[in-house]
């Protein structure tokens, strides 16, 4: 009896004391416990003098004030004017202090950027947060509360702040239903059901993690799109959303269904030439105006993967985008123009998304994939209005592990272009792996695609400092889900807070951002910080390594995308079979993407088919992408295709053993709860890169015919019993919307 309430009470205390969830994101404010910083901090803070003139500031001053009381233990006070030791917060219409000394900022501001710098006013230090805006102020809150959280000095401050990119969204592929497609984070936290009479915490809550990294934007609904949500009672639903995230700077988007005057308006046809269909679309962006005056537009997947669009009318994908750019213009606004396109010819979403359908697959893709969405959209550069954005998946195929740069985005130079990220790791270990993406974003941000000359970086071509865009967007596919931490794997947190810091500003490194991150979600600790850092910044070369190393891709498992599947050559379209992807035979691996095979290479800047197109000089890391290797064929290290296949192979897995290792040394920095369930995502991690690596390695062994180098613990299932293995019930599939 004694002893069990003894149990309890420890249970109870390491629950109460040591436990987190995870909700709080990166914005814990746990009391400071280091002295010294503790110490400046006080001295330089005991108020807060803002003019809380609108919703917005109001929420700036709430935020800093109950996260400084918080961070300092210390009451902070309420000034009407600045004096010493004040943060003064506002605009220059707000605060008659900032007014006078942010004309001494040498800097336009803009619309978003702040300004956060220690003064002297009447002989008084005082740190100003100044902007603009209101919402220039509240990301200017946010900068100021991360230095602090992550132990900045904030003795003697001039930082000035303006983000790159104008449009920074997130793209929720959330479904009405409350399933999420690709999602593995639980379901939608968008209660459809509750909307609009309900307004949830989470959704206030959602919309400042997203102001404090910077984030403006939320498309509410998937691209696989259903024309409900363009339907009134929807619409009410979607306002309320908008009216909570509005303060918080996130205007919000739909998804727009291309048949929806069809589906939901009772015509014959979406033809966008056609002026009846014009009509509906114009007064159906009334009736969103008149609710949501400061609506964002339509993100819009068309002719792809069975989503209706203008060719199905003998139109082109200028003509649907135009005609929605039209109606939405004069409300100020946007399209989002899907280029995620392939062949469209066989399009049936029950065959994409049923697990090793049956027959063969058909030869429906005579063109390599690769070549598609340039091919479709090359020519109708400089065709788009000037309210359309193209959105371009990073790479050409789909948010592989690693995908080198599409192709589109050095060859649309008088398009306004969008770059599209998957934050939500459809193909990096879902919701069990530890996989930090930020590398994934810079390599493909620092790329250069020469469109210009040397420098002529992905990152120049979305910011619009290389190509005169008259709108610039960048756009992450959300990892978010009603899960009590939001993205099921603690460490999921860092690729939605590593997209805002880089949509933001771009030219942040990885490693800073995974420093700030750990500071603020963890401990500022050195020792905790340097080690999971490191970690973090090999997470990504590591799921590569055990997954698709050396440039394969598209390998797993049909429809749900879980776990190695490179044997798969029945579904339902050539290219949706791995085969295609990796063609390995007696000869060798990789695809021929040179002049000899399909020739997708001719679609880069010729540097960029230098750099590729010889398997002599290419850079390994893409070999397979863009040729088949015989398998004895010398790799850099003296290896051959096959040795250097299997140590990449070995070494990703390996990886993973050392990720696990570095954690459970790191016990005494973590609270129970987040420990042990990255300890144990660690351990399905570990699992499942024994499972890829040997799948793989079984497999590719029967055409190369060679054995796994001795030193390397053999595999000890069989091909088979890979081959066997069904998961009808993985998550993110449900496709019902
Ligand atoms: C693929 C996903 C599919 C999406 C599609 C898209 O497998 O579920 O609908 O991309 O981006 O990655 O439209």
């Amino acid at each position: 009896m004694k002893r069990s309430f003894l149990f309890f009470a420890l249970l109870m205390f390491s629950g109460v004391c040591r436990a987190e969830d995870g909700y709080r994101l990166w914005l814990r404010y746990n009391k400071i416990e280091n002295a010294a910083m503790l110490h400046q901090y006080r001295s330089n803070i005991s108020g807060i003098a803002a003019h809380e003139a609108s919703a917005t500031l109001m929420i700036a001053k709430k935020e800093l004030q109950s996260a400084l009381e918080h961070l300092l233990d210390a009451k902070i006070a309420d000034q009407q004017e600045a004096g010493d030791k004040t943060v003064v917060l506002g605009t220059p219409q707000t605060s008659p202090v900032i007014n006078r000394l942010l004309r001494s900022v040498n800097f336009n501001l803009g619309k978003e950027g702040y300004a956060i710098l220690t003064k002297k006013n009447d002989g008084k230090k005082i740190t100003m947060i100044a902007a603009n805006t209101d919402i220039g102020v509240l990301y200017g809150t946010f900068a100021f509360l991360r230095l602090i959280q992550t132990f900045q000095s904030i003795d003697e401050l001039s930082i000035v702040s303006v983000p790159k990119i104008q449009h920074r969204v997130l793209n929720h592929w959330d479904n009405l239903n409350r399933s999420v497609e690709r999602g593995y984070a639980g379901i939608s936290i968008w209660n459809w059901h509750t909307l609009p009479g309900y307004i949830d915490q989470r959704y206030i809550d959602y919309a400042r993690a997203n102001a404090s990294i910077g984030i403006n934007g939320t498309v509410l609904t998937n691209v696989n799109a259903n024309s409900l949500v363009l339907t009134r009672p929807y619409l009410e639903k979607v306002k309320a959303l908008a009216d909570v995230f509005r303060p918080y700077g996130i205007q919000v988007y739909l998804t727009a269904k291309f048949n929806a005057p069809v589906e939901i308006g009772g015509l014959k046809t979406a033809d966008p030439l056609n002026a009846e269909v014009k009509n509906w679309w114009a007064k159906k962006c009334d009736d969103i105006y008149e609710l949501i005056p400061d609506f964002g537009g339509f993100l819009i997947k068309a002719n792809s993967e069975g989503q209706p669009g203008p060719q199905g009318y003998g139109r082109t994908h200028a003509d649907g985008a135009n005609m929605f750019a039209d109606v939405l213009a004069p409300h100020g606004g946007m399209v989002m123009w899907r280029a995620f396109v392939y062949d469209a010819r066989v399009q049936k979403e029950e065959e994409h998304f049923s697990e090793g359908a049956t027959g063969h697959s058909s030869d429906i893709a005579a063109e390599d994939r690769f070549k598609q969405a340039y091919d479709e959209f090359k020519p109708l550069d400089g065709k788009f209005r000037k309210n359309v954005l193209v959105q371009v998946k990073n790479g050409p195929i789909d948010f592989q592990p690693r995908e080198p740069f599409s192709p589109l985005l050095g060859a649309m130079p008088q398009t306004n272009l969008a770059l599209e990220f998957q934050l939500t790791q459809e193909y990096l270990g879902q919701g069990t792996h530890l996989v930090y993406e930020a590398p994934l974003f810079k390599e493909c941000l620092n790329a250069d695609t020469y469109i210009r000359g040397e420098g002529s970086t992905v990152a120049k071509v979305i910011d619009g400092s290389l190509q005169r865009s008259t709108i610039t967007a960048i756009a992450g596919v959300a990892n978010i889900g009603n899960d009590i931490n939001w993205t099921a794997h603690p460490f999921g947190q860092a690729n939605w807070y590593a997209f805002g810091r880089l949509a933001w500003n771009h030219d942040l490194s990885s490693e800073e951002i995974a420093e700030e991150w750990l500071k603020q979600t963890f401990t500022n600790d050195g020792q905790f910080v340097a080690k999971v850092k490191d970690i973090m910044m090999g997470s990504r070369e590591a799921a590569v390594n055990y997954m698709t190393p050396l440039g394969l891709h598209h390998i797993m498992g049909t429809g749900h995308h879980y776990g190695p599947a490179p044997w798969v050559a029945n579904a339902g379209r050539a290219d949706w079979n791995p085969v295609y992807y990796h063609k390995a035979d007696q000869t060798g691996l990789g695809f021929d993407r040179t002049a000899t095979g399909s020739n997708a290479l001719a679609q880069y800047a010729p540097r960029v088919q230098q750099q590729w197109g010889n398997r002599n000089t290419c850079d390994e890391k893409f070999i397979l992408w863009f040729h088949h290797v015989p398998w004895n064929f010398r790799m850099k290290s003296g290896k051959t295709l096959w040795g250097e296949l299997c140590d990449k192979y070995y070494a990703g897995a390996a990886a993973v053993r050392w990720m696990e290792q570095q954690w459970d040394g790191l016990r005494k920095y973590v609270d129970r709860q987040r420990f042990e369930q990255v300890r144990m995502l660690l351990k399905i991690q570990e699992k499942e890169a024994v499972w890829w690596r040997n799948a793989c390695l079984l497999y590719f062994q029967t055409f190369s015919k060679q054995p796994i180098p001795g030193q390397n613990e053999p595999p000890r299932e069989s091909l088979d019993d890979y081959k066997r293995l069904r998961f009808p019930l993985a998550p993110g599939i449900n496709n019902v919307n």
